[in-house]
């Protein structure tokens, strides 16, 4: 019992130590993946795992919940002084899971849904055929531009106005761009739908201020807690006040049973965390960070999606060196450059082989990078992906990625325990 994992388990001890030295040595470019905190990861490992906490603080189904109270108290507490919200339920398992709990909380099946497709953009949980919300709902998508490849606020209000969806989801994967809440509100109020934020990705922007709260416009908020946000892996929702009743009943009982009390725990760290002046300061830095990305980027031959980025993600199309996404992804891994393929707008490619890769900044912007890094790492994708049958160019990139890591290390001195 009182045995450490590498005495316990020594095989799955070496699984988790080869995970550490891959985070450790490569370029972590996929803008859904970041560096939880030590503290974040201590309390995600926590001995609250043991608990079973049905229910809310201070009326629980279970016995024994004083101090899995007092962590969910902190997680909404601090998540509702960062964001100003009315009600905040932290006990979503996952990003889909919030989601499903909205729908729940607002929907019947069959009911009309306005969404962006997951190839402009969008999640899978915004409708995709496959998945449980396009299987449940009746789904209408709405769509970028062709030319501009930004949101179309005119063409999606006509949309509303022709499908009168009863809810419409504003919130993306993939799209570079600030968006305007006020305008979807608009839209919202003139079809008389309920309008819902999928904030997953740019969460850590909106808790800095640097890019603008869906909050004080959408009935309902939902996020993943992994991301930007650099807390554990997790999810929550916000919601007006006479929603919050429905809310709370569609994680608890509608869809989820016992909390994961740990995870709630690291997620009131990750809030804390989140409050301090030093968060606002790599959130804006993130955001420098993927505009320098970008430049080299287009300056490399890369064409930017949309032209360019207001967040922590670019959308590069890389017809214009005739490589698919999935090519891309799978040589710049070999130079230890992580990033992910992805279809970009009208692309004629399936989603597993993708016109597109999607990099981004949090992670590298934990590490302490900074704009000259990025115009390097800019550089060294470029160099890649120029000359696809180089594999000796790759091993070089190799190694200057092993340097530029061991400039700015993460994770120092951790043990697999
Ligand atoms: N996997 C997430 C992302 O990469 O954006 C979405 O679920």
């Amino acid at each position: 019992m009182n045995r450490t994992l590498k005495q316990a388990d020594p095989e799955m001890a070496a699984v988790l130590e080869e995970e550490l030295e891959r985070q450790r040595t490569t370029l972590v470019m996929i803008p859904s993946e970041n560096y939880a905190s030590k503290a974040v990861l201590q309390a995600q490992g926590c001995l609250m795992t043991n608990k079973y906490a049905e229910g809310y603080p201070g009326a629980r189904w279970y016995n024994g919940c004083g101090a899995v109270d007092k962590a969910e108290q902190l997680a909404i507490d601090r998540a509702k002084e960062l964001f100003g919200a009315d009600h905040v339920n932290v006990q979503a398992h996952t990003g889909s899971q919030a989601n499903m709990a909205a729908y729940y909380a607002v929907l019947d099946p069959g009911d009309t849904i306005l969404t962006l497709s997951v190839d402009h953009g969008g999640h899978l949980s915004h409708g995709q055929p496959t998945n449980f919300s396009g299987r449940h709902y009746r789904v209408h998508h709405y769509a970028l531009d062709r030319e501009t490849e930004l949101l179309d606020y005119d063409s999606a209000r006509k949309i509303a106005h022709l499908y009168q969806p009863k809810l419409i989801v504003v919130g993306f994967s993939a799209y570079p761009r600030t968006i305007d809440w006020g305008a979807w509100r608009a839209i919202a109020d003139e079809v008389n739908a309920l309008l819902m934020a999928d904030i997953a990705h740019i969460v850590g922007l909106v808790a800095a201020g640097i890019h603008p709260s869906p909050v004080p416009y959408a009935d309902i908020v939902t996020s993943t807690t992994h991301k930007t946000l650099r807390g554990p892996r997790g999810a929550f929702i916000m919601c007006k006040r006479h929603l919050a009743d429905g809310i709370d009943r569609a994680i608890f009982p509608g869809l989820q049973a016992g909390p994961l009390m740990h995870a709630i725990a690291a997620k009131a760290i990750a809030f804390g965390e989140a409050l301090t002046e030093e968060f606002r300061e790599y959130q804006r830095e993130i955001v420098k960070n993927a505009r320098a990305l970008g430049e080299t980027l287009h300056a490399q031959g890369l064409r930017l999606v949309s032209g360019g980025t207001d967040t922590h993600l670019l959308l590069c199309d890389l017809r214009p060196l005739t490589l698919s996404g999935r090519d891309a992804a799978n040589l710049l891994e070999e130079a230890g450059i992580i990033v992910n393929k992805n279809c970009i707008p009208y692309d004629h490619q399936p989603p597993a082989i993708a016109s597109g890769i999607r990099p981004g900044t949090p992670a590298l912007t934990t590490r302490g990078m900074k704009e000259p890094e990025m115009h390097q790492i800019g550089e060294m994708i470029g160099r890649v992906l120029r000359v696809p049958l180089d594999s000796d160019l790759r091993k070089q990139v190799r190694q200057e990625v092993l340097a530029l890591c061991e400039r700015f290390p993460i994770y120092e001195g951790m043990e697999v325990v």
